[in-house]
């Protein structure tokens, strides 16, 4: 019998195989319109650092939830065009990875220094940036204008890209820099930030994109609204005995009930939602909680949460567990900029990271005081403990949920179980 960790390589290595393709179509483009040599390789650089490098989850899902759906392999035409809609998929994550890093003032990502840290990079790459999202839109139209569905990608990835907007503006309007206000954070207010920030274009995203593909309608032909899944009443946030991980079953309501009006998504794509939408939300909290516990040399990214003053899962849980004395020191210490030695020291420890040739992105990070302070805190209050329990919860819920959807008959062609299981089975007790 094939080993399991040998079949998962060779997908992947598949799976950059057409990257490859993907990368010089692309670059071509660049040629074919006159660019000169330096632009050419400019864009060949861009694409290389920014969209190859991740775990590929996003991307590689379009394929895999394709296969499902068509209960077989996919033909050398069809594995095509999932994998363009993948590295799309890849592209858009790397437009929004290399802004986000700029906004957040991140030091590390992949294992490597931001990319707008690379010297010689700085603020182009913004528009770098841009041309990662503009090469969304070229491979769409060289693989898909003949489609019918070509103006439903269009419109998915469209849609996808503002609700992201929408999220990273609300995340970032909730952590002002020069003023740290902890009562104006909320387990709801994180809530609808993630679900906006990430959960569409992260898990939402690549398995609308392989439904339409695989030709499932996208919207209803009546004007009545998507049939829900059996008892929609679900729970998912609650995790954790004390009920205090998470409270908000409201605002992922309240947001698919916008969602099943405008306009009338077909069923299996409004049941796909209610599955996707509290998974992403947990593949956040997840991300949240790595930037407090993670090591550089794990998750590849140096956290950057405490600093930047962000209203994250940590900070809430926190907030609704401390006693009064805890609370100040949160108020004193919580989005407190490391003063100019702090800085220096770290800058310091980051040179001799390169000259060592240890690479930046495994160092531990060199901590300010008033962040010592804070994490100490989140220990004391057993963070870790606390987000343990939170994703026992919140793993059995969902399970619960992707049990309770209808599923085609045996040799039928359709959403399955399995498209939601293998989501869940990839990122469940993740540690980068
Ligand atoms: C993750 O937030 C969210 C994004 C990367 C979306 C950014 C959206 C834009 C429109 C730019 P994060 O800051 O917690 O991610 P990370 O921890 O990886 O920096
Ligand atoms: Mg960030
Ligand atoms: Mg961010
Ligand atoms: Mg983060």
């Amino acid at each position: 019998m094939a080993d399991k960790a040998a079949i998962k390589a060779a997908r992947r290595a598949k799976f950059e195989d057409a990257w490859n393709v993907i990368r010089d179509e692309l670059v071509e483009y660049a040629k074919n319109n006159n660019m000169p040599n330096d632009a050419v390789q400019w864009f060949h650089k861009n694409l290389e650092y920014n969209v190859p490098g991740g775990k590929l989850n996003r991307g590689m899902s379009v394929v895999d939830t394709a296969e499902i759906i068509k209960g077989r392999t996919l033909n050398d035409k069809e594995y095509l065009q999932a994998a363009v809609l993948g590295w799309g998929v890849e592209l858009l994550q790397a437009f929004f990875l290399v802004s986000d890093d700029l906004m957040d003032s991140s030091i590390t990502r992949r294992g490597q220094p931001c990319y707008y840290r690379v010297p010689g990079i700085g603020l182009i790459s913004i528009n770098d940036a841009f041309m990662l999202e503009s090469s969304i839109y070229f491979l769409l139209k060289k693989h898909f204008r003949s489609e019918p569905y070509y103006v439903d990608i269009l419109d998915l990835f469209h849609e996808t890209t503002f609700q992201t907007e929408l999220g990273q503006l609300i995340d970032l309007i909730s952590a002002p820099e020069d003023h740290v206000d902890l009562n104006k954070f909320s387990l709801e207010k994180h809530s609808l930030i993630v679900i906006y920030k990430t959960a569409f274009y992260s898990f939402y995203l690549p398995v609308a994109l392989a439904m339409l593909m695989c030709n499932i309608p996208y919207t209803s032909s009546t004007s009545s609204p998507p049939t829900p899944l059996p008892s929609s009443t679900h729970n998912t946030q609650s995790g954790g005995d004390q009920g205090i991980s998470h409270s908000s079953s409201k605002t992922t309501q309240s947001i698919l009930s916008t969602l099943s009006l405008t306009p009338t998504l077909s069923t299996p794509y409004f049941q796909s939602l209610q599955i996707l939408i509290p998974l992403g939300e947990y593949f956040q909290i997840q991300d949240d909680y790595l930037d407090f516990s993670g090591l550089p040399m794990e998750i590849g990214k140096v956290g950057t949460d405490i600093v930047d003053n962000k209203c994250s899962w940590v900070i809430n849980t926190a907030l609704s567990l401390c006693t009064p004395a805890q609370r100040a020191l949160l108020d004193q210490n919580y989005g407190v900029k490391p003063n100019s030695e702090e800085t220096a020291k770290a800058e310091a420890q980051r040179a001799k990271a390169r000259e060592e040739g240890r690479g930046e992105g495994e160092e531990q990070g060199y901590l300010g005081e008033h962040e010592k302070r804070v994490k100490a805190l989140f220990e004391e209050l057993g963070i870790r403990k606390l987000y343990k329990e939170y994703e026992e919860g919140v793993v059995k819920k969902l399970n619960e949920m992707i049990e309770s959807l209808p599923e085609p008959k045996e040799g039928e062609e359709g959403l399955r179980r399995e498209v939601f299981t293998s989501f869940l089975g990839k990122i469940y007790g993740r540690k980068k």
